[in-house]
């Protein structure tokens, strides 16, 4: 299989003396003999079929584009549900996400390879001119180099790569003089000033203006960087290099690499997820595949593919059998420490890791990616799109989906090595959960929560790079190109660049080589590369063979909770060590193992526990070791126990015309009045209440009279709001924020509390919009007037009606491993009596709170006391045996982890500053995950 994952070898650069193809077909007889399993393969899918769902992506695709060009561009990016283009500057900061929008057009350049594979040449040439005329590289914005390596740089290489194609067969481009590949070359030279580090890593970010060090650059002091920030860049800067000639690029691409390889941790021969650019000391020790070091790998195979150098291909190698040791376990994928290597770090999977199948199949391993990618197949069944993250008993971690493409990936790649059908149904619900879920009238939206199906005003560029070309190849037959899509690898980005390239230019390969790798032993490592025809020769039934035993693996599984440390030994029959759910500290059994564990229990003044680990007091290595498991799964119950007293957000959906259901807005819940997950939901028309704040009788009760009331948030409590639109007869209310410009794409959502009184007066159901999700409400009654909106737990299925418009960490760091832990078991949270403002604000932090929050008291009731210091739930077995308790936790994840009083294991109330603090934990580790990589 090629690169790009057709039917042939690897390219000229790699093979003549590695037998891979007999290593492939010794395999596959292998496999074929080693299974009985009698199964059904797939039905296979009409030309026409598939002709049908290729132009559905292509009507999307025409959606997606058209719409940006039309309404955002040459901005950055599309704004699906306001309709305009995102300028950075011009609306709230969202962080590091940001960072991938440098005033350079950035969705047009990401989309323009994209254009010619989905055979819209015209528009090609069209977006070539719009990039030639209007882009501008030297804009004073801080940007990160690895997204602007992987989106822009290697947009503009892409597109070069198919200009010079187009070009050379003699009917397009025929004006065209490499003039995208000089703006490449620009590019080139200005991410260059990152590299200038001691380690040769680059910094994360580099203004387009001033570079790293002068003063106006505004970046330079960052210390750290993502492995997979610092491991992505040899293919485009390779490809550049070999290009133009201009050799520094791809010299400079190897350094970094080499700096990362002599960095790996030497006995487990794994990557942290961060290291320090100055010292090479790792920052972040654990590792996994997914976010924050995928695309090194990917870069590590694929340059070998793309330049034939050897040494990739060892290095690549040497991971590989690391991460199958140590990180795989199938069908999961699970982050580990890099020095422990048989401890878990985490017990939830990010969506990034998606691509690895993907990368499996180039590699040739294609059992491991097939059932990865069921395990993924079933998590999106359950919840439409893959979560951010989701743990390992297949409950949403980060309840987020930005439309990524990693899943689409590995489908197509396991379509091209298996010829399985059942990967052209898995497509083809992809591209209908993308039109039902996140299509909205301008474009697609990011799911902002695929519980309640919201969204997000948010369309990234790597949906057009990636998204659109994986599909439509899925479902197109050679003639439906216009190029052998065999002779380009893919970048991580999806741009094309082009085999030939490998015997460009070589001279930087020789030079740079290190004498480690001159001489190469054969033996040290496996050949590989795959050749479908010889892999599955005639055998439609193999990948169905290993997908059957895991036909239920989410919905029938177990939760597993931290499930490796020594599984092995309590198969064996010696007694499991104690488990942090089962822990209570009035058994002095159980203190006594906290002991030998090196584990010693403090009682703080106010009522809670400190738990402090010295792993060198335990009795034996064993025991630290389980101590310090113990420690983990005590952190991770105590914030999953959080989360837990947390109401789910709700979703305000527009149903009316002509937004028919298609725009889910993230609305907070209210502690009072009817709950919307018992299927209350309500329905009904808009208007605002006058007063506009809702704090004293209303003046117009006609116009609210029957319908959802509008109110502004402060000035009184939200319960008061609520009792004055129900008098005047409103059947539900909208309280929207009064702080201009919040969003809850940059604001925690918080959960409306009620005033300390009793609420159960309070029929109508009450949810919050921060103010740019209230504005698309209120824009839509200026551009419309009849609004309809339903209010609701979940967004609902179009229905007909509505359906009528035209239509085709709570991770626990890795640092936690240090010799000394310390845990505060801290008791339930009950915020709502926390906080007396207002609006308690359950999920916020105090930042987020208006000044009018801390004006108005409230009448706080102690917090509640209960008696029961211990979880007195039942400890699912670690042989795979459910007990009641997958039932209840099922449920919890189904309803979004209702707060559920039983679960927690101590009762008391909980400090805020302690709440908060683990709160921003949980928000740094996502955000950390995000800054990582998008
Ligand atoms: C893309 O920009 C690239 O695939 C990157 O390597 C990972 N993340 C995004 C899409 O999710």
């Amino acid at each position: 299989m090629s690169a790009a994952g057709g039917g042939r070898d690897c390219g000229s650069p790699v093979p003549q003396r590695a037998p891979w193809s007999l290593v492939a077909a010794t395999a596959a007889l292998c496999l074929l003999s080693a299974t009985s399993v009698r199964t059904a393969a797939a039905a296979p899918m009409s030309r026409e079929e598939k002709q049908k769902l290729g132009n559905q992506v292509l009507e999307m695709f025409d959606h997606a584009y058209g719409n940006y060009m039309e309404h955002a561009y040459p901005a950055d990016e599309l704004m699906p549900l306001t309709c305009r283009g995102r300028v950075r500057g011009q609306e709230p900061s969202r962080g590091d996400v940001d960072d991938a929008l440098g005033k350079f057009s950035l969705t047009l350049i990401d989309s323009l390879d994209t254009l010619v594979v989905l055979n819209k040449t015209k528009e090609f040439e069209d977006a070539v001119r719009k990039v030639l005329r209007d882009v501008n590289l030297d804009n004073d914005v801080v940007v990160s180099v690895f997204e602007t390596n992987i989106r822009v740089l290697g947009g503009l290489l892409g597109g070069h790569s198919l200009a010079i194609m187009l070009k050379e067969k003699g009917e397009y481009m025929q004006w065209y003089n490499d003039e995208l590949l000089q703006m490449a070359k620009q590019l080139g030279y200005k991410l260059l000033p990152a590299f200038n580090t001691t380690s040769g890593l680059p910094y994360p970010r580099i203004n387009l203006k001033f570079g790293i060090r002068k003063p106006e650059a505004r970046t330079g002091t960052e210390t750290d960087t993502c492995t997979a920030c610092a491991g992505t860049l040899i293919l485009e800067f390779a490809a550049l290099s070999r290009f133009t000639g201009a050799t520094i690029f791809e010299e400079y691409a190897r350094k970094a690499l080499d700096f990362l390889w002599e960095k790996r941790q030497r006995s487990s021969n794994l990557v942290g997820v961060t290291i320090n650019i100055h010292t090479g000391d790792w920052v972040r020790k654990d590792s996994g595949v997914g976010a924050g070091i995928d695309s090194y790998y990917e870069y590590l195979l694929k340059a070998y593919v793309l330049l034939g150098d050897d040494s990739f291909l060892e290095r690549f190698n040497t991971h590989y059998n690391a991460i199958m040791r140590y990180i795989s376990q199938p069908p999961l994928l699970l982050d580990v420490h890099i020095h422990k290597p048989m401890l878990n770090a985490r017990t939830w999977m990010d969506a990034l890791l998606a691509f690895f199948p993907g990368l499996q199949v180039l590699k040739g391993d294609i059992r491991p990616a097939i059932e990865t990618h069921e395990m993924l197949y079933q998590v999106i069944k359950k919840h439409n799109f893959l979560p951010e993250a989701f743990t390992t008993d297949f409950r949403v971690h980060w309840a987020q989906h930005p439309l990524r493409p990693e899943f689409a990936e590995s489908t197509y790649f396991l379509y091209k090595a298996t010829g399985d059908p059942y990967y052209l149904e898995v497509g083809k619900t992809l591209i209908e959960n993308l039109n039902k879920y996140a299509r909205v009238p301008c474009g697609f939206a990011a799911m902002k929560d695929v519980r309640t199906g919201s969204h997000e005003d948010r369309m990234d560029s790597f949906f057009l790079a990636e998204m659109f070309k994986y599909l439509y190849l899925l479902f197109a037959d050679k003639e439906d190109i216009i190029f052998d899509i065999e002779d380009y690898i893919f970048t991580t980005e999806a741009h094309l660049l082009p085999l030939w390239l490998s015997t460009t230019n070589q001279s930087i390969s020789k030079k740079n080589t290190t004498s480690e790798y001159t001489e190469l032993d054969d033996s040290n490592f496996d050949w590989t590369c795959p050749n479908t025809q010889i892999l599955f020769p005639h055998d439609p039934l193999y990948a169905q063979r290993i997908r059957e035993p895991l036909k239920n693996v989410v919905d029938k599984s177990c939760p597993r909770g931290i499930i490796r440390v020594r599984e092995e030994s309590f198969r064996s029959g010696a007694k499991p060590p104690l488990r942090a759910r089962d822990f209570m500290a009035t058994n002095p059994e159980h203190l006594e193992i906290l002991k030998k564990m090196g584990v010693s229990l403090i009682h703080l003044k106010d009522g809670r526990v400190q738990l402090v680990q010295h792993a060198i007091q335990a009795a034996s290595s064993i025991d630290a070791e389980d101590g310090l498991r113990f420690m983990q799964e005590m952190i991770e119950l105590s914030s999953q126990q959080q989360k837990e007293q947390q109401l789910p957000p709700r979703a305000v959906q527009i149903v009316s015309h002509p937004f028919f259901g298609r725009v889910v807005l993230t609305a907070g819940p209210a502690q009072f009045g009817p709950d919307l997950s018992k299927h209350k939901e309500t329905r009904g028309f808009v208007a605002s209440s006058k007063p506009y704040n809702g704090c004293s009788e209303l003046t117009n009760p006609e116009a609210v009279m029957g319908k959802i009331a509008l109110v502004q948030r402060g000035q009184c409590m939200f319960a008061e709001k609520a009792r004055n639109i129900q008098n005047a007869g409103a059947i539900g209310g909208i309280v929207i924020d009064d702080n201009e410009g919040s969003s809850s794409d940059t604001a925690p959502l918080f959960q409306m509390a009620g005033d300390g009184k009793d609420t159960d007066d309070i029929r109508i159901p009450m949810l919050f919009l921060f103010s740019k999700e209230g504005s698309i409400i209120l824009d839509a009654i200026r551009e419309y007037e009849e609004v309809e909106v339903l209010l609701s737990d979940k967004a609902k299925d179009r229905d007909p009606e509505m359906d009528n418009e035209e239509q085709p960490s709570s991770e626990n760091d890795s640092q936690n491993q240090s010799a000394e832990q310390i845990i505060s078991i801290s008791p339930t949270v009950d915020l709502v009596d926390q906080e007396t403002p207002e609006e308690s604000s359950l999920n916020s932090p105090p930042e987020s709170l208006s000044p009018a929050d801390t004006e108005d008291a409230a009448d706080v009731s102690p917090p509640e006391q209960t008696s029961s210091p211990t979880a007195n739930h039942e400890t699912p077995s670690l042989d795979g045996e459910c007990t009641d308790l997958d039932n209840q936790l099922e449920e919890q994840s189904e309803t979004e982890e209702n707060s559920s009083p039983e679960v927690s294991w101590d009762k008391k109330a909980q400090p805020i500053d302690s709440i908060l603090a683990d709160w921003n934990e949980d928000i740094e580790a996502f955000e950390m995950m995000e800054k990582d990589e998008l």
